[in-house]
C-alpha cells in the first residue's frame, strides 16, 4: 500500500472511532441535570468527505482542503425515531452554514449527512447564517428560525464590522427540502427569534430580541413578544417585553430565548442565555423560566441565576466561557436531552426530564435582587434545614 493509501486508511479509522465512541453519563451533582463526558460534536465529528479531496492525483500530501472550525448551536428536533441536530458547522473561513447530524439514542453517535443543509436565499443574500431554533407548529409545517447576518450597508467606508441581524424563516415538512420565507420585517435587529409552537389568537406568535445594535442590546429591553398575521411575510409590528433583563443579574447586558418552549401541564417551560459583562469579557450562561399556558407571554416562575454555567473545558474555545442553547428534545417518556454548545466551539448534551426542570422552575426562589435579601433567604433555609436535622435525631 502506498503512502496516500495507508494515511487514508488511518484518517478513516481514526474518524470511525471518535465517531462511534460511547458517551458517559456524569452525576447529577445538583439533582437538576446531568453532563456527559464527552462533546457529542466536535469539527472532528465533520465528515471527511467534506474536508479532505481523497483523489491522489489532485491532493498528493492528503491535505485538509476545507477545514472546519467548529460545532455549536445546534436546533433539535426527534425525528423518524431519531435525534437530530440542526448543527451551526463554522468552516476555517468563518463561514457558517447548517448541516444535520443523527443519533440513534440523543447521547452519542452522532454522525452528519454527506451534504450540508441546502438552504435557500432571501432577497438579499446573507454573508452568514446560523443559530437555528426548531418548532413543530400546529399549521403543520417545521420551521427554522434563524440570524441572518450581513454588512451593514450603511457603515461608513473603513467600518468593516458593523453588520446587521435579521431574523429569517424556513420551513419544511421532511428536514430535507426547505422552503424560504421573507426574513422578519423589524424596526430593531433581530437574533435569537423563536416560533411558538401554537396559534395565539389565531395568529403565529414569536419570541423576539430586539437589539440597537448589533452586538450591543442598546434600548433593546430583554426577550420580546409579537403576534404575527402572516407567517410568509411576518413583520414586527407591536413588541412588548416578557423577560426583562435586569441590573447586577445574569441577564444584565443581553438575554435571548434559547429553543421552542415546551408545553408541560404547569406551564411553558423556556429554556434562555443571559449575559453578563465582567474584566475578562461577556460570561453567557442558561437559565430556565415559565409562562403560563393560558397566556404564553407571561412569566409565572423565574428562578434566580443560572442552571448551567460554563465548567471546565467548557469555557474555553474561540469565545471564552460561553454556553449556548439552541435546541432541546422532550421525549415521550419524559426525559429531556439538552443540546448546548461551548464557547462557540462544540456541541454536548445535559439529560434532565420534564418533571425535575418543572420542579426546579417551581420551587427555585427567584432572584431577591439585594445582597442583604440573598443572605435573608439563605438564613430561612439554614434554619429550617437545622430544625429539620434535629428532628430526625
Ligand atoms: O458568542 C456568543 C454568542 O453570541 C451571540 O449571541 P447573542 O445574540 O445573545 O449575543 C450569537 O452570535 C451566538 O451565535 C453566539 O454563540
Amino acid at each position: 500500500m502506498n503512502d496516500f493509501a495507508i494515511r487514508s486508511r488511518r484518517l478513516v479509522e481514526r474518524n470511525e472511532e471518535l465517531l462511534s465512541r460511547k458517551n458517559e453519563a456524569l452525576d447529577y451533582d445538583n439533582g437538576i441535570y446531568r453532563r456527559y463526558k464527552y462533546p457529542v460534536l466536535t469539527a472532528e465529528h465533520t465528515p471527511l468527505i467534506w474536508r479532505y479531496d481523497f483523489d491522489s492525483q489532485s491532493n498528493p500530501y492528503l491535505m485538509e482542503r476545507i477545514g472546519m472550525n467548529s460545532t455549536m448551536n445546534a436546533g433539535a428536533i426527534k425525528w423518524n425515531g431519531k435525534y437530530l441536530l440542526v448543527v451551526r458547522v463554522e468552516a476555517v473561513n468563518r463561514k457558517s452554514f447548517f448541516a444535520i447530524a443523527e443519533s440513534p439514542n440523543g447521547i452519542d453517535n452522532f454522525r452528519f449527512r454527506n451534504f450540508p443543509v441546502n438552504m435557500p436565499e432571501d432577497v438579499i443574500p446573507a454573508t452568514n447564517n446560523y443559530d437555528m431554533r426548531l418548532t413543530v407548529h400546529e399549521d403543520g409545517y417545521i420551521y427554522g428560525l434563524f440570524c441572518a447576518e450581513r454588512k451593514d450597508p450603511d457603515a461608513p467606508s473603513g467600518d468593516l464590522s458593523s453588520a446587521k441581524a435579521t431574523a429569517a424563516i424556513a420551513r419544511t415538512k421532511d428536514m430535507i427540502n426547505w422552503e424560504r420565507l421573507p426574513d422578519v420585517k423589524s424596526v430593531s435587529q433581530q437574533r435569537n427569534v423563536v416560533l411558538h409552537p401554537e396559534f395565539v389568537n389565531g395568529k403565529y406568535a414569536l419570541y423576539t430580541r430586539p437589539q440597537d445594535g448589533f452586538i450591543d442590546a442598546g434600548n433593546g429591553g430583554g426577550i420580546g413578544w409579537t403576534l404575527i398575521d402572516d407567517i410568509t411575510h411576518a413583520e414586527i409590528r407591536e413588541e412588548k417585553i416578557i423577560d426583562p433583563r435586569c441590573y447586577h443579574t445574569i441577564k444584565e447586558v443581553k438575554n435571548g430565548e434559547g429553543p421552542q418552549p415546551l408545553k408541560t401541564k404547569y406551564g411553558w417551560l423556556h429554556l434562555a442565555h443571559g449575559v453578563r459583562a465582567c474584566a475578562s469579557g461577556l460570561r453567557y450562561v442558561l437559565y430556565l423560566y415559565m409562562t403560563s399556558l393560558k397566556d404564553p407571554s407571561r412569566v409565572i416562575s423565574s428562578p434566580a441565576g443560572y442552571f448551567m454555567a460554563p465548567r471546565g473545558i467548557e469555557r474555553i474555545g474561540d469565545v471564552f466561557n460561553v454556553l449556548f442553547c439552541n435546541g432541546w428534545i422532550a421525549d415521550d417518556d419524559g426525559r429531556v436531552f439538552i443540546y448546548y454548545a461551548s464557547s462557540d466551539t462544540r456541541m454536548h448534551v445535559a439529560t434532565s426530564t420534564v418533571d425535575r426542570l418543572v420542579d426546579y422552575c417551581r420551587n427555585t426562589p427567584s432572584d431577591t435582587l439585594t445582597s442583604r435579601k440573598s443572605v435573608e433567604l439563605l438564613n430561612k433555609q439554614i434554619e429550617h434545614n437545622l430544625k429539620m436535622l434535629k428532628g430526625n435525631r
